[in-house]
């Protein structure tokens, strides 16, 4: 427990939201519909998070814009217009302002206020939450709206801080442009973030440098404005087009195959990944039902991308380092127009890493394997501390001053993906054990938020002081995560889905794969059971 200076003049409240991301900002309209006292408290200087904060060059969305945005208010999405079929991060951002303006969600968000820890007083059942701005708050609930891909991972690398020239990281782009004319540019990384950067990049470098650690497998966005009347024809009918995607695995509008990979020729096989090729986005994946779960049918998607990748890369020594290896789809799946012909250009050279990785970065460059580069210019397009980093690096502690680092030092463990025991009235949008990443986030964040509220509002109507999910509950839900886990191909190589890209985080497949529609019934029958698995402590 804090001591009472600290607390002298804390805001009270019902429940505080950490995060103005699309989770925080639908969680403060909803709660605040529902006449509670909520507040946002944001680190960063406006609202949108990650499109807040991932301004680097090419960055956009690889959900189609129509899907990607709010479905609870449908003014908001007759109203919204989408320029691009993937919007781009200043799109997504200007949507995300849109929203706190026609909510009026301003007077409620406390913007530069990093929450630094978050202490529950078992005997007030309230939450004591400290900012490094000095501003507290006392509140009922606390919602970690903190995001799965937020904390940056800044990998330590010997030397990093003796590098005179730039260094920047995809995840905190500088909000004024960054020009690279002229200069010898390094990208570490070929994940999503450098995929959609790289080709952008190449374009003003003088001489742009991949270091790259896995090849990643990369399909065609196939981006293109949307057309008016393509525009229109989707609002009327969303409804039905909404309803189907919340019937398919990641809640997403694509249509999806229903027989094996293997069931059908080979030839006829390529036929139906060439039409998914040409038609652009993350659905070719879903083109059968089995590359998920069967490595021979797998086998058939990897072979006809390495096959793109050959066709596309003019110099077969680079199309053979660009050959990624691993399962499809086993990392998350990058979508890029451009990225492979990018390394036809002659500026662009790509190094692939062997076991020792980025060796000694000096002051004008680097050594990579065994070879030095001379280097205006650092990015690090190096991805995230995914799902629990935002949370550990708030100092959570729950009952009897347990810190949440602690209780998750083998790896998270949440009832749901939204509670953990523990930790009494302390929420997560979007938690490890839920959904989120392998879903469109939009709906799973929706979703998660509506859940919550209505959680609220049961506890606020029958005078319950507490909630916390019981410890059978949440163990029996994790052996189940694992378990569905352990029956994919997902569980098969080093993702950041089992946190293998950060050193010292514990292996465990942190969302849940058992898909959006048995987990929202899931969600759904243990709310209409009196919140069943759930510890419930009157007033
Ligand atoms: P975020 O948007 O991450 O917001 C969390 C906020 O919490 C941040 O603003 C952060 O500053 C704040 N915060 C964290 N800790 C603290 C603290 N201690 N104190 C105060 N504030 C704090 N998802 C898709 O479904 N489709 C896509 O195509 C897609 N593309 C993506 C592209 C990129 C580059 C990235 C990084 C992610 C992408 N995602 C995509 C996932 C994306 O994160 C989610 O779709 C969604 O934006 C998450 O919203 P959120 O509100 O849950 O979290
Ligand atoms: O991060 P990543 P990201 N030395 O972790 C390499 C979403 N997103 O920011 O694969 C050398 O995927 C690492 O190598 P390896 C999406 O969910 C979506 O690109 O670990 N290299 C990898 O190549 C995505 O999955 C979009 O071996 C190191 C890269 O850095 C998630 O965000 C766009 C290293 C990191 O790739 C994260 O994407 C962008 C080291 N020490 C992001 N450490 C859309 O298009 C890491 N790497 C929607």
């Amino acid at each position: 427990m804090k001591g009472p200076s600290a607390m002298d003049r804390a805001t009270r409240l019902d429940a505080l939201i950490v995060g103005a991301g699309f989770a925080g900002l639908y969680m403060l309209h909803k709660l605040r519909g529902m006449g509670f006292a909520a507040r946002v408290v944001e680190a960063a200087s406006g609202v949108g998070g990650t499109w807040y904060w991932n301004r680097y060059p090419g960055a956009r969305c690889d959900v189609e814009s129509m899907f990607y945005c709010y479905q609870f208010d449908d003014e908001l999405s007759q109203e919204w217009e989408w320029t691009e079929r993937y919007p781009a991060q200043p799109e997504i951002l200007r949507y995300a302002n849109h929203v706190a303006d026609r909510f009026d969600l301003w007077p409620d968000i406390r913007l530069n206020t990093r929450v630094i820890s978050a202490v529950y007083d078992e005997t007030a059942a309230e939450w004591q939450v400290e900012t490094d701005t000095g501003e507290n708050f006392l509140s009922s609930h606390c919602i970690m709206a903190t995001g799965c891909l937020s904390a940056a991972n800044r990998p330590d690398f010997p030397g990093l801080d003796e590098f005179a020239g730039r260094v920047f990281h995809t995840g905190h782009w500088p909000h004024e442009s960054v020009d690279f004319d002229g200069r010898r540019v390094g990208v570490v990384g070929t994940g999503s973030s450098a995929v959609q950067a790289i080709p952008e990049i190449a374009k003003e470098a003088a001489r742009l440098t991949v270091f790259q650690r896995t090849a990643s497998y990369v399909v065609p966005a196939k981006n293109r404005p949307l057309d008016p009347g393509e525009q229109a024809d989707i609002k009327a009918r969303y409804p039905e087009i909404r309803a189907a995607a919340r019937k398919t695995f990641g809640g997403f509008a694509v249509p999806t195959g229903r027989e094996s990979a293997l069931s059908v020729s080979e030839e006829e096989c390529r036929q139906v990944l060439e039409r998914a090729w040409n038609h652009g986005g993350i659905g070719l994946l879903n083109s059968y039902i089995d590359f998920g779960i069967d490595e021979a049918a797998n086998e058939r998607a990897q072979a006809f991308v390495r096959d793109k990748i050959r066709e596309t890369v003019e110099d077969p020594e680079t199309a053979e380092k660009l050959l990624p290896r691993h399962t499809i789809g086993c990392k998350r799946l990058s979508l890029g127009d451009a990225y492979y012909a990018t390394y036809n250009l002659p500026n662009v050279e790509l190094v692939p890493l062997g076991e020792d990785g980025i060796g000694r970065i000096v002051a004008d460059g680097l050594t990579a394997a065994g070879k030095d580069y001379r280097l205006d210019d650092l990015v690090l397009a190096t991805g995230f501390d995914a799902m629990t980093g935002a949370l550990a690096r708030i100092d959570i502690r729950g009952r009897n001053g347990l810190a949440l680092r602690k209780a998750w030092a083998a790896g998270p463990r949440m009832y749901l993906g939204l509670m953990t025991n523990g930790f009494p009235n302390l929420f997560t949008v979007t938690g490890p054990g839920s959904p989120s990443v392998l879903s469109n986030m939009m709906p799973t964040i929706e979703h998660h938020v509506e859940w919550i509220a209505a959680c609220l509002g049961f506890l606020r109507d029958n005078g319950i002081r507490e909630i916390e999910p019981g410890l059978a509950a949440q163990d029996a839900w994790v052996a189940h995560g694992n378990e569905v886990a352990s029956r994919t191909l997902r569980y098969t190589c080093s993702s950041w889905y089992l946190g293998a890209n950060v050193p010292g985080k514990p292996r465990v497949f942190m969302p849940y794969i058992g898909g959006m529609p048995s987990y929202m019934k899931k969600c759904a029958a243990v709310a209409a059971a009196g919140y069943e698995g759930f510890e419930l402590t009157p007033a």
